[in-house]
């Protein structure tokens, strides 16, 4: 799906700012709420998760729908144009109203969605009203159960609190809801560009574009390819062929270069920014325009205060610049796919993204997974399951979809610490890869992210199906802390099993949780100084093997999450505060990887 921008065919309103809003009471829908004004209504920005937003747990953990109202009117002069409402994403589930009418309805909270309006112009005020919900089951991902008590406590201990429903996140972080990114009304002529699709192959300085437009409608179609300059550097007519660019410069990590390829289609026009690059796995190398890169960065979240979930546009370049100062070139979209803004950032600032599916918590018969509060479901229930893999197909063909042209894009993960090695893993994933690699034009490597207690490759479909072996590992945390010196051996004993597979191997996942200002002469665990020789001691073991082609930190910042024993108001595994302030280990790791190239840092691969 493209996104949308202002070009000289089309044009961009964004419908954000502040909405009326209200909390389903349990009758919302009966009641017909869509229809007129709601009634006491509270005021809410868009785009942001809500929950952080007004006060009190019944707010905050609010189960089930809410209601977002606003009117809009769309101008008569675009009588002639086709206009479509776009939502970048409603989490979990969306039904949209237009004057009381249901225009549509989406399921899945971080991709996203649009409906064509075109007959409302020059029709007057329309009301709009979104009820969204934040529920999630086994039918969602992320993956979650619903509880009838808020709170939690050691088993005999347990809360006893009044009875009702809450939702129960089979993942460790905040079920942030709401309309967290934009929402816009765009324009495009009735015969128009619908879909852009550009691979590129290089050849020394000589590269060749192929590209597909999809239309619809008449008109014919001309392609054109900008350099920074502004300079024509090739052109092509049709609805398919090849762009040639002769002394290509390449989209690289750290050192981006986009060329514009604009898209004329009759009068409809559409510029894409594209990065010239390739991307292969051979052997135990991950290799991007043919050199053996290695990943320096993070698991990410979006996730600020009080924001939530909501796109923040400063957080996002902040992070960049801060990664930029560590030294870093990577990260993971954990475990979500993340706003196309930041997206677009990364293919301008030259920060590569393994690019992650929201398929988090997928432990169907098991309840396995590093996740707390995870219920179990006990015997695999072949119904949720098979509805659990309709959806992760849906998610992954438009995750595809929508950043399919991204430079920044090197791999995708398939999910993150699923139950990869149970019976029955390999046939609910299979069918989850190939569907991926039918429908990447890049034909980018796949992962799955692989949780610790899988029992390693003997086990893990990781090996049959992944290109590359992403290791969620917490040796020296959840295994063996406070002692660092037996989970060393252990991480090294793990690393010998997967050198037999010959594929390379990224750390996607490893940490320990540090509250800053915590200090200590011996390392005790959550002080600043265990954080720091708990990766010092992992970094040894990576350095040891050339297959270890990547390492990512858990996490890039502290984290909202569900509240739980184990979490000291939310997740504080980050390198940074959540509000951006550096812990003792960020300076380390600023250290570290300024010393370790983003090429070639494995000598004997
Ligand atoms: C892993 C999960 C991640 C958690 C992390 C942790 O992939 O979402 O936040 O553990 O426990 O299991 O910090």
């Amino acid at each position: 799906m493209l996104y949308p921008i202002l070009t000289p065919s089309r044009s961009l309103n964004d419908l954000n700012g502040v909405w009326e809003f209200k909390l389903d009471n349990g009758n919302g829908f009966e009641e017909e709420w869509f229809k007129k004004p709601l009634e006491t209504p509270m005021t809410m920005p868009v785009p942001a998760a809500y929950n952080d937003l007004k006060e009190g747990v019944d707010f905050r953990d609010h189960y089930g729908w809410v209601f977002y109202q606003r009117t809009f009117s769309v101008p008569g002069f675009m009588k002639d144009q086709r206009v479509i409402l776009r939502f970048d994403a409603v989490a979990h589930e969306a039904k949209v109203y237009i004057n009381g009418e249901l225009v549509c309805t989406h399921k899945g909270g971080f991709l996203p969605f649009e409906v064509e309006i075109s007959d409302l112009a020059g029709k007057g005020e329309c009301l709009l009203t979104v009820a969204v919900s934040n529920i999630i089951d086994y039918t969602t991902l992320p993956v979650g159960g619903k509880s009838s008590l808020l709170g939690g406590g050691l088993p005999g201990f347990e809360a006893k609190g009044p009875k009702k429903p809450v939702n129960n996140p089979n993942f460790d972080f905040f079920n942030y809801c709401g309309i967290i990114r934009p929402v816009r009304i765009y324009t495009t002529p009735k015969s128009y560009i619908s879909d852009v699709t550009v691979t590129a192959e290089v050849k020394g300085e000589y590269a060749a574009l192929n590209y597909r437009i999809d239309t619809i409608g008449e008109g014919s179609c001309l392609v054109e390819v900008f350099d920074r300059e502004g300079n024509k550097v090739a052109e092509a007519a049709g609805t398919e062929g090849v762009l040639e660019i002769k002394n290509v410069k390449l989209w690289q990590p750290l050192n981006a270069y986009l060329y514009d390829i604009r898209v004329t289609f009759g009068t409809d026009v559409y510029t894409l920014p594209y990065g010239v690059r390739t991307v292969r796995v051979e052997g135990t190398r991950f290799l991007i325009n043919e050199k053996p890169f290695y990943f320096k960065g993070y698991g990410k979240h979006e996730d600020t205060f009080p924001n939530g979930r909501g796109i923040n546009l400063p957080m996002n370049t902040k992070d960049i610049s801060l990664m930029k100062w560590q030294g870093a070139n990577s990260f993971r979209t954990s475990h979500y796919p993340y706003s196309e803004e930041m997206m677009r950032l990364c293919d301008q600032e030259g920060i590569v993204v393994i690019d992650e599916t929201t398929a988090v918590g997928v432990n169907l018969e098991f309840g396995g997974g590093a996740n707390f509060n995870g219920q179990k479901v006990g015997t695999f229930d072949k119904e949720h399951g098979v509805q659990t893999q309709e959806h992760h197909k849906d998610v992954i063909r438009d995750l595809i979809a929508r950043d399919k042209n991204h430079a920044c894009v090197v791999m995708w993960s398939i999910a993150n610490e699923p139950d990869s090695y149970s019976e029955g893993a390999y046939e609910y994933f299979a069918p989850l890869y190939e569907l991926a690699r039918s429908l990447d034009p890049q034909k980018r490597p796949c992962t799955l992210v692989s949780v610790q207690m899988g029992g390693g490759p003997a086990t893990d479909v990781s090996a049959k199906l992944s290109d590359v072996i992403c290791l969620n590992r917490y040796y020296g945390w959840y295994f063996g802390a406070p002692d660092l010196e037996g989970p060393e051996q252990a991480l090294r004993d793990e690393l010998d099993q997967w050198q037999k597979f010959g594929l390379p191997v990224i750390f996607t996942e490893y940490g320990a949780d540090t509250v800053m200002g915590f200090h200590d002469t011996t390392p005790v665990m959550y002080t600043e100084e265990y954080q720091v020789d708990y990766y010092k001691m992992n970094h040894r073991v990576f350095d040891e093997y050339d297959f270890v082609v990547g390492e990512q930190a858990w996490n890039f910042a502290d984290f909202a999450t569900s509240q739980g024993l184990l979490r000291v108001q939310g997740n504080k595994k980050g390198l940074f505060t959540r509000d951006r302030k550096p812990k003792l280990a960020a300076h380390y790791f600023k250290d570290r990887w300024h010393q370790i190239p983003d090429f070639d840092y494995k000598k004997n691969q």
